[in-house]
This record gives C-alpha cells, structure tokens and sequence, in this order.
C-alpha cells in the first residue's frame, strides 16, 4: 500500500526530471502555486516526454479539495424570481422582490441533507439587481420591501452555509443589464472589482467563484471588455483557496448544460482551453436534453487524448464541472412544479457527471415564498435515499487477491480513500484477480485513481468468470477522480481487471463493485381499453418483493403483494415499487391505464414506435402532451389518420375536438384538412365539419388544438385528417413524408 505522502518524493523527483525538459510559466506558476498543474513543453518535445508530462500534471491543492466535494447545490434566485423569468432586462423595479416566507436555513438544510457539499449563490445576475446592499450602487435590495430594505440575503446564505457546515460560493455576473457604466470599459471593471471586494470580504470564506460567460450589451448599446487578469488577481488576493470556475482559470465548464459529461474526461488539456474568449463564445449554447452535443472548441468530445495533446505548448490540469437545473430553468417557475426532474433522471446525471470525472453543480431554485419547493425536495430525497442504498456497501471488500495484488493493496482498494492506492511499480502488466467473499451479482463499477500522481489511466475493462470462463463485462477509457459505469448485471465470485494503457505507472486508488435499485417493469407498461387489461409485473431482482397499489396512493411493504398477473378494468394509475428483504427499496413507478368509453374502429394503423396505447388511446379521455413521445399520441409516417367511434347508441351531440401535435424539427407536421362526419346506422354519412390548414412556413412546436359546436344525433363518428404529405422545400427534411400526430378526440 502506498499514500499520497509516500509517494511524494518519488513524484518530486519524477517532476524534476520533467522539469529539465519544460518549464514553467511564471504568470502561471503564481496562478497556481499550490500545485504543479501548469507545465509549458519545449517545442521539440519527443512523444513519450509529452506523455510523461501529461502524466505528471496534477490538481492544485484548493483543486483536489473541490473535486473531492462531488456533488455543489447552485442556488439561482433574485428578480427573475418574481418577475417569472429566465434573464432580466436591467429595468425590472426592486419593489417586487419580496419573499415573505425567505429562511436561507431551508436552502441550506435541504442541500447538506441531499449530501452537497457547497452552495454556490447567484449575489447577481445578468439583471443587475445586487442580492447584498451593495455601496456602489443603488440597485440593491435595499431598494425592495424585503426586512423593509433592511436584508442582506448573501449575509443570510454565507451564515446559513456555516450552520450546515456547508462550502460557500458565490456567482456574480459580470454581464450587467442595469449598471450605467457598463461598457465603459475601464470605468465598468473598477465597479465590478468593488463588488468583488465587497463580496470577498464581507462574507467569511468563498470557496468557490463562478464567472458566467455571457458578455451582453449594456443599457447604454457599448460592449464590455472584461478585465478577467484584475478580478483573478483579487481573488488570489482575497480568498486565495476559492477556486475560479467557467470564466476562470480552475475549473473548466463541461460544454453543455444538459447534466451530461464526457465518457472518456480528462482533467488534463492544453492550456488553449483555458481561453476566455472561447469559453464565452461557447457558453451560451442550448440547452441539450439527452446526453453530450459537442459544438466546438471548449465543447469538443475530445479534449486531453495523446492526439489532442499533441501539438500543445502547455498544459493544465483544467477540471470539468456538470452544471445543471432540477428544473426546466434557472430560476424557480410556478409552471414548472411539475417538470422537476425525478429522482430517476436525477441518478442518472450523477453516474452521467460525478461519475465521468466531474464535479456535479446542480441548481435548486427557491420559489417566490424564498423557500426551496417541497416538489424539489420530494425528488432530491428519493435520489439521496437512492445513492445511499447503492453505495452502501463495496462488495469487492472484504475479497481475496488472486493474482499480482496483495491484501493490503485490496485493502487500499476498497478502503474509501482516494490517496491510498494499488502501486504498480513499473510493472507493464496492469492487472489483478479477486476472489469474491461468495458469488456476488452487481452492476456498477466504481474506480478512482490518485489525481495526486496526476490523471494516467487511459483504457481498462472489468472480466468476470462465468460458467468457468472469462467474459469482459464492460471496457471503459478515462477514470480520474471517479469513474462510474452500469452494465446489465452478472453474478460471479471471480473477476479480473486490467488497465489496457495507461500513461506512466497508474495510481488505482478505489475499486469497488455495487449494485443498482430493483426496478419494477409492467406490461403493458401502458395502455387504453375497452372492456378491461391483463397487467403483468416483473423485477429486475428475483428475490425481491413486487408492492402496489391502485388508488394512487404510494405502495409500501403493507400494500397490496404482486403474486401472479391481473386485470384492470377502470382507468387506474398503478403505483409499484421494489422491496429487498432487507428492506432497501427500488424507485416508485407508476404505470397508467384507461379505460375509453367508446369503441374504436382505425381504418389505418398508426407506426408502432407511436401508438398512443393502442387504438382506444384516441378516446381515453388522457390527452397527450406537449412532449410527443409521451406515449399518448398516435404517429402516422406519411398516412392519414381515418377513424369511426361507435357510441353504443344514438346520443345527442354538441361538442367535438380534436389535437394535434406540430413539431416540425422531428418533422411532425399538421394535417392538410380535418373532417369530422356522424351517422345513425354505420353506412350514411354527413359532413358536420371540414377544415383546410395553413401550411407552415418556419419550425413550429405547438399542440393545434381544434373544437367546435355542432348540436345533432348520432350513433357514429368518422374523423379524418389527410397527412401534410411531403417536407416543404425549406425543411432540411425535404421531399421526406411527414408525420401527423393526433390524439384525445373528443365527442360529448
Ligand atoms: C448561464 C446564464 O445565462 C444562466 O442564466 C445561468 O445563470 C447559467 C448557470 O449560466 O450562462
């Protein structure tokens, strides 16, 4: 077993050799004199040197300590708070900002119990509005009727930050939409440095500060020029342990706002990437819903391998930070109580940043009370709950080496300490054998290496023996500080794993094997009926126990236990959940079905990927939403929709409807024309109504709802929408059939 102190001396030396071949850059050297995460290359470097240097970067010491936070809160709130927006203008009136019910206490109680580490706090934003009663100007909340212009709510949020024992960090805008100077250059940076002495001296200790990149026009037209040399010299002065994030020269933006890393991370790059100007170009990118788009520069995929390396003059250990919102904005919204991301999706952006070689910075907003929403705190528990459970316990620990390892390097394997590592010496073969305690399922691997030797592990695979042969489970490239990888789950009491290539001797610091929550699956995991549905549960563990109820209610042990398939046969929101016998539970899911009140006959099928629940989901009474793939809407590829809805008898008719779903990037169109016609016996039809579409002329996305009175008697519907047809001539789709997306008719 070796440590990180132990093993200093053999990286000093290591270093020094380095440094016969580089240098290092004095501006830099000062930047960050606490570690050796700047080397500058001679320009006739040889291949493997370049290699050993990359090797050799390695954290600063106030850059290992925020890596080691893992998880930081971003609190976003102030005007656009109250004003229910993202980006204020500048000219919003401090009078509305008035949180009757502020207790930063709250904040800062809900974020250590999710297990953050920091709280980061918007003092300012792009709107002006100075949350501290600033000297330097007059748009402050003292200018609000919050504690009668008496409040300081950084105060509030510094002091609560020490009661939970919380890190503290602060986000002030340099953008600014209000200040009069801003633009004037020299005059503007002066400002700006006074609210940074004010914020970095009133405040006890900022751990961390966050520089957005937006640089906006001012109120008087005049771009800014920022003096980002003058405000990183203040706070090397002021606060030298905070780190500078995004527009600063510790911690690097990941590219995206999505929650979403790289898989393959490095902390090392070339300290081109340090470039403000490219930050700032890049930062404003939207938002992207589903993993990593690269866009460019500081958003490329590829970042510190040997090939993008290659040509560096210099290079930093730049580490990435995940920053995304709970919720759909920055800012709290009332309209987004219901699209706070679950705790589900909440997991998956920590093994998707946390687990990528990355700090997570997730934004909680307050709401307008000044309160953190119980709808946020409901998901954040159920995550905590759920890392908690996963990571309770290694089941690599208590194992036996088999091969190349000692017990003690299990023992630093498996220990919960990221500087006690596997020394492999200069051995060239980098693999080990264990022997589990007893045969073992498990799904996630966990690695880590001591980013104090640097960042060296380039590709590495997990094998696993079964039926007495080895099978590779999963290969991963980077690792750094955490690694975190799910693969469907084996069951074994043998696994071997190698570091395929690695730069220099690599350090392993943790290795750990866990297992994911139960998972309940229904099937159908949806659908619309007429008479009634058969419901078959199943669990992703075989040992554990299926809970669910009917009445909405959440399932626990007492509710209702899954023994065989079952029928449903009213509209039913089904709850389920997984219980372990040692009482560990999995994620409450819910499955909804209904039941239509009318039968349904389609002349045309809809494409299977889009069935709105099957025929009768056009008449389930659940309207789909603005999300087409919500499984409620009907998808036809090029064909029309074509229908007849029996109501059993002749009824008297008023009100008929129809929606339709127009998102014209996933090349959903709206139909030519509608017509809707009644009958009494099945056969002889009448027109009641017909209407022609406008054809779009640039991307829509709407819901096109269509409602009309028509008073008649009638047994029989017929509803028909001819499809848009071909993609018009400036769709990037051109020529190709479009979709037509329907679903809730309505008829009473
Ligand atoms: C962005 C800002 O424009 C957003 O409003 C938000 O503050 C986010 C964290 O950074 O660039």
């Amino acid at each position: 077993m070796a440590s990180c102190n132990s093993f200093f001396f053999k990286i000093t030396f290591l270093f020094m050799l380095v440094a016969t071949t580089f240098f290092i850059n004095p501006l830099l050297a000062q930047q960050h004199s606490q570690g050796r995460n700047f080397i500058s290359l001679s320009p006739n470097i040889t291949e493997s040197d370049l290699i050993k240097a990359a090797a050799n970067v390695t954290p600063s010491a106030k850059q290992l300590a925020w890596q080691r936070l893992e998880t930081t809160a971003f609190v976003h709130f102030g005007t656009n708070t109250f004003y229910n927006q993202e980006w204020g203008q500048g000219t919003e009136n401090p009078e509305r900002f008035n949180p009757t019910l502020l207790n930063t206490d709250q904040w800062a109680k809900v974020i250590k119990e999710a297990g953050f580490n920091m709280l980061i706090f918007t003092c300012k934003h792009h709107d002006g509005l100075c949350m501290w009663p600033s000297k330097f100007t007059n748009h402050t909340i003292a200018a609000s009727p919050w504690l009668n212009g008496n409040g300081d709510l950084v105060k509030q949020v510094a002091e609560s930050c020490q009661k939970y024992k919380l890190k503290f960090g602060i986000y002030l805008s340099p953008w600014d939409r209000h200040e009069s100077s801003y633009g004037n250059t020299d005059e503007y940076n002066k400002f700006f440095l006074n609210q940074l002495t004010e914020l970095l001296t009133n405040y006890g200790t900022v751990d961390e500060v966050w520089f957005d990149g937006a640089c906006g026009e001012g109120a008087n037209g005049k771009k800014q020029v920022y003096d980002w040399d003058a405000y990183y010299a203040l706070i090397h002065k002021l606060q030298p342990n905070a780190v500078i994030a995004v527009m600063g020269p510790d911690v690097r933006w990941v590219g995206t706002e999505s929650g979403y890393g790289r898989e393959t991370e490095w902390s090392v790059v070339p300290y081109a990437m340090a470039d403000q100007e490219k930050i700032a170009e890049n930062s404003q990118q939207a938002v992207s819903k589903d993993g990593f788009v690269p866009t460019g520069d500081m958003v490329n995929m590829d970042l510190g391998s040997r090939e993008a390396i290659k040509n560096a003059q210099s290079l930093i250990w730049y580490p990435s930070e995940v920053d995304v919102s709970i919720r759909p904005g920055w800012f709290w919204h009332a309209s987004e109580n219901t699209s706070v991301k679950s705790p589900e999706k909440l997991l998956d952006i920590y093994f998707s940043s946390v687990g990528r070689n990355s700090v997570l910075l997730l934004n909680i907003p307050p709401d307008t009370n000044g309160l953190i929403h119980e709808a946020d705190i409901k998901s954040l528990t159920a995550w905590k709950g759920a890392l908690n459970t996963i990571f309770k316990q290694n089941l690599a620990k208590a194992s036996t080496p088999k091969s190349v390892i000692n017990k003690s390097e299990v023992i630093a394997l498996t220990d919960n300490n990221d500087t006690t590592y596997w020394d492999t010496g200069n051995d060239t073969t980098y693999s080990f054998e264990l022997e589990l305690e007893k045969t073992t399922e498990f799904d996630i691997l966990l690695l880590q290496e001591n980013i104090c030797i640097g960042q060296r592990i380039e590709q590495f695979n997990l094998q696993a023996n079964v039926d007495g042969g080895w099978k590779t489970i999963i290969r991963g490239t980077t690792v750094g500080y955490k690694r975190l990888l799910r693969f469907p789950a084996v069951k074994t009491n043998r696994i071997r794993f190698t570091i395929e290539h690695s730069r220099l001797a690599p350090a392993l610091s943790e290795f750990g094997l866990y297992k994911q929550l139960p998972v309940v699956e229904a099937n159908p995991s949806s659908a619309s009926f007429r008479e009634k549905v058969s419901v078959t549960l199943s669990c992703s563990e075989a040992k554990a126990d299926i809970f669910y109820t009917t009445d909405g209610s959440a399932p626990n042990q007492k509710s209702r236990k899954y023994k065989k398939p079952f029928n449903l046969q009213e509209t039913t929101k089904l709850n389920c959940i997984a219980i372990r016998k040692d009482g560990t539970s999995g994620f409450l899911t819910n499955f909804s079905f209904q039941k239509a009140d009318y039968d349904l006959q389609l002349l045309n099928a809809p494409d299977g990927k889009y069935s709105g629940g099957g025929p009768f989901g056009l008449v389930d009474k659940a309207k789909g939403s603005a999300d087409f793939a919500d499984g409620r809407w009907s998808g036809f590829n090029g064909t029309d929709l074509e229908c007849i809805i029996d109501l059993g008898k002749e009824k008297e008719l008023n009100h008929f409807g129809i929606n339709f779903n127009e998102n014209t990037k996933s090349w959903i169109f709206r139909p030519q024309s509608v017509e809707f016609s009644v009958s009494t016996n099945g056969k002889d039809f009448e027109t009641i109504h017909f209407e022609n579409f406008e054809n779009p002329e640039k991307d829509s996305e709407q819901i096109i709802p269509i409602n009309f009175e028509h008073l008649c008697k009638a047994r029989y519907i017929k509803v028909k929408a001819i499809n848009f047809g071909l993609l018009p001539a400036w769709h990037p789709g051109k020529g190709e059939p479009a979709w037509l997306f329907v679903d809730e008719i309505t008829v009473e």
